[in-house]
């Protein structure tokens, strides 16, 4: 084939995967894996193909545009770049003046982990913002993680990562892989990693109310009903404590006290609130006891449940006491290339600082829970939210009864959106600033190096050239920074201001090369610019500990008091009378959260979302399959087609999130509609875990025939 050869990067998901594209001028004819990435070796999924439609869609956003007119008369009109900035610092100054720092509300989505240009200066205008209002897709998603974390090991993203390769008892609880390409794993290639680790003998075992794409892959499956893994883990620590002997490190504090917590958590209990047989749970801790090198990780089907952070700590347990933290084949830390959590570049975190003004919930690492974002705008009084920005999200789509954000959104006084579509969230924008894309700017990556199943580094300049009239998001962030606090009436000290500033007017490329030069690791951009496929540096390490811990004293603390606390609140719950359906949620490979449905490759083909429900379900409620059912929670209603499968597990429903696009056919120029509803106009923002996440899986509802 003609074109000329360039090598990307793709950064639609955590896997992260090298990509050689052909192009012909300003055109992207083919896209393929890069074989000679060290990490992704050649993978490539529909969705890193489907990045050449990012690039060349009609419908994305590349000028400023403002929102003028009212009602039906409402309509985008493009503006310059001088002029959008400007829209946005007077403003956000003029509320901020106003009414006090709170009254502006951040909310960052989830494609921001995943520019470089955000994590070196979007990180910078938050910092400037000096709101409490602060909320991301973090607590719709992997904040018991990150809490956790914090608590045990003394920094929110110092996260212990499956080590894939070597192990030889993998007991993945509530993820799909197969579906998703892995997550707080970044793990390109995940078909042919479970390939190798069957064909040296080791086994994978899934626990998932829904057979799914790694279930059928898997060694064993089992069901569990929605919400209850925390008794499943806590009864296998149960099992671990008692039935064998727990591995113990110096540096690891609290250990009788999880021996204590987990005494009443038996695997008869944990029978009859999951319905997993407890010979099972049982035969699963002796298995992981006895393992050459075996690794728990849990994923969002837990993580955005009702006990969340409480399982997160047992997984962490579970890989401590049988002897599997930071040993080949088990959870292990990475070593990258840019240290983001030793060199301090990403904070360690902090908890209970401060709290949500309406319902008093808990920050995490300076964010409040985003289920709590609709009643901050909408009650009035000190500290209310009344202008918004957000970037690269869909909180109307991605948070729980997303609906009623969506009606609050329009009670703003004001409303920016970084972005790079008009969405369900930016139509209510006054202003959208649309930065580049991923082909169009470099990357290196400071998340998913830290959380890959590989040490690995890699750096992409940008395979095209910007046109003059797009800005980056780098350009974006610096724009607003400087000109809000300009127009501020309290300043910050001048010190710290030309700090700003000087850290601001740097090109992301050029921190990279100085944290690179701050690292031990001997890749410097030189190199890295030499070898554009990456540089691997090797498995990753065990031993590390306890020296590499970041917490104080380098102590492992395994019952930090707020679990502790919240153990003796799981222990009160009765069994479940499951009179209720219980609904979940659902990745497709060819889906990416909210958006890319714009993307014809991605949505030909059959439609994928229906409702799931198990025959007997339907049969029981006289409802035919594929028809239209009406699902109802305590928070709101939808219609949708429903389809029988006997992969969900009788009195479990299962819906895929990011559907439910409002066409409203006036501000949301799609030339794509694809059919479904929302899931999150029925999930619930009363029901979270401890550490603020919203509880997304496990809702109530009633489902009947329409
Ligand atoms: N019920 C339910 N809800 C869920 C989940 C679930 O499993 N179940 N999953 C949750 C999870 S894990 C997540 S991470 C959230 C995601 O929730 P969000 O982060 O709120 O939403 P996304 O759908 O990722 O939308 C990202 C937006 O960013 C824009 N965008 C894409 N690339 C760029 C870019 O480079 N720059 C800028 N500025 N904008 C860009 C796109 O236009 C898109 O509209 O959803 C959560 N919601
Ligand atoms: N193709 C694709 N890939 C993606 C994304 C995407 O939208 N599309 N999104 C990306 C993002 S932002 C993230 S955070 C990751 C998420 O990565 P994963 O966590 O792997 O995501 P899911 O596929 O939603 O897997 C969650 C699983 O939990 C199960 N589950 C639900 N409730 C429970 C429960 O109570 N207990 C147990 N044990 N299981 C339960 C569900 O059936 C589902 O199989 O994926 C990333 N990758
Ligand atoms: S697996 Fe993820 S990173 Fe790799 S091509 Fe697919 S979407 Fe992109
Ligand atoms: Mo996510």
């Amino acid at each position: 084939m003609g074109g000329e050869k360039r090598i990307g990067v793709c950064n639609l998901c955590e896997a992260i995967c090298g990509l050689e594209l052909t192009i012909e001028g300003r055109e992207v004819v083919a896209v393929r894996g890069n074989r000679a990435d060290p990490l992704s070796r050649g993978h490539v999924c529909p969705k890193g193909v489907a990045i050449a439609d990012v690039y060349a869609d009609p419908d994305r956003l590349r000028r400023p545009v403002r929102r003028v007119g009212e009602g039906a008369d409402a309509r985008w009109e493009e503006i310059g770049w001088d002029e959008a900035y400007d829209l946005v610092a007077d403003n956000v100054a003029r509320v901020v003046n106003e009414h006090g720092d709170d009254a502006l509300g951040v909310y960052l989505g989830n494609p921001n982990a995943h520019s470089l240009g955000s994590m070196t200066h979007g990180t910078a205008m938050f910092k400037s913002f000096r709101t409490r209002n602060r909320y991301s897709a973090t607590s719709v998603d992997q904040l018991p993680h990150q809490l956790v974390a914090h608590l045990m090991f003394g920094h929110q993203l110092f996260l212990p990562i499956p080590d894939i390769d070597r192990t030889s008892w993998f007991l993945v609880v509530g993820g799909n892989p197969m579906a998703s390409n892995g997550s707080l794993m970044t793990v390109p290639d995940f078909p042919q990693r479970v390939r190798d680790l069957k064909a040296r003998g080791g086994r994978m075992v899934v626990l998932d109310p829904r057979r799914t794409e790694t279930a059928k892959v898997a060694d064993e499956h089992h069901f569990v009903r929605p919400g209850t893994d925390a008794w499943v883990l806590l009864a296998m620590l149960h099992v671990l404590t008692t039935e064998t002997t727990p591995t113990t490190a110096s540096y690891v504090d609290g250990v009788d006290t999880v021996v204590d917590l987990v005494a009443e958590f038996t695997p008869e209990r944990a029978e009859a609130m999951s319905g997993l047989p407890a010979t099972e749970v049982r035969r699963l801790a002796h298995e992981l006891a006895a393992a050459d090198a075996g690794v728990v990780y849990s994923r969002i089907g837990v993580s955005a449940g009702p006990w969340g952070t409480v399982c997160q700590w047992a997984v962490n347990c579970l890989n401590v006491l049988s002897g599997n933290l930071d040993r080949p084949g088990g959870a292990m830390f990475t070593t990258p290339a840019i240290d983001a959590v030793g060199t301090g570049l990403i904070g360690r975190g902090h908890h209970d600082a401060w709290r949500s003004r309406v319902r008093d919930l808990p920050e995490t690492a300076g964010e409040l829970p985003v289920a709590a974002l609709r009643e901050e705008i909408e009650t009035p009084g000190e500290g209310q939210v009344r202008a918004l920005l957000t970037v690269a999200g869909n909180p109307v789509l991605s948070t729980p009864d997303g609906a009623r954000l969506d009606a609050a959104l329009r009670g703003l006084d004001f409303m920016a959106a970084v972005d790079i579509y008009v969405n369900e969230t930016t139509r209510h924008a006054d202003v959208i600033l649309p930065p580049t894309t991923v082909l169009e700017r470099d990357h290196y990556d400071l998340v998913f190096h830290l959380l890959a199943v590989r040490d690995t580094a890699r750096f992409t300049p940008a395979v095209f050239d910007k046109e003059p009239d797009q800005r980056h998001d780098w350009e974006i962030f610096r724009e607003i920074t400087l000109r809000t606090t300009a127009r501020l009436e309290r300043k910050a000290p001048l010190k710290k201001r030309l700090v700003q500033r000087a850290r601001l007017t740097a090109t992301p490329t050029f921190l990279v090369g100085q944290l690179l030069r701050r690292g031990s690791s001997g890749v410097t951009l030189k190199k890295l610019r030499a070898r554009p496929a990456g540089i691997d540096l090797g498995p990753l390490r065990g031993g590390q500990l306890p020296d590499r811990l970041p917490s104080r004293g380098k102590r492992l603390d395994l019952a930090p008091a707020l679990v502790v606390e919240d153990v003796a609140r799981l222990a009160a719950v009765p069994a479940p009378t499951g009179d209720d359906l219980l609904l979940i949620g659902r990745r497709h490979q060819r889906d990416c959260n909210s958006w890319m449905h714009n993307s014809e490759r991605l949505t030909k083909g059959r439609p994928r979302h229906h409702l799931l429900m198990n025959p007997t379900d339907l049969a029981a409620r006289s409802i035919a399959d594929g028809g239209l059912v009406r699902v109802t929670s305590r928070v709101g209603s939808v219609e949708v087609e429903v389809a029988a499968s006997d992969d969900l597990m009788p009195g479990v429903v299962s819906l895929p999130h990011g559907y439910g696009h409002a066409g409203d056919g006036v501000l949301m120029a799609r030339s794509r509609e694809v059919p479904g509803v929302s899931v999150n106009d029925l999930t619930d923002p009363e029901l979270l875990d401890v550490s603020g996440n919203a509880a997304l899986n496990g809702v109530p509802v009633v489902v009947t025939a329409c």
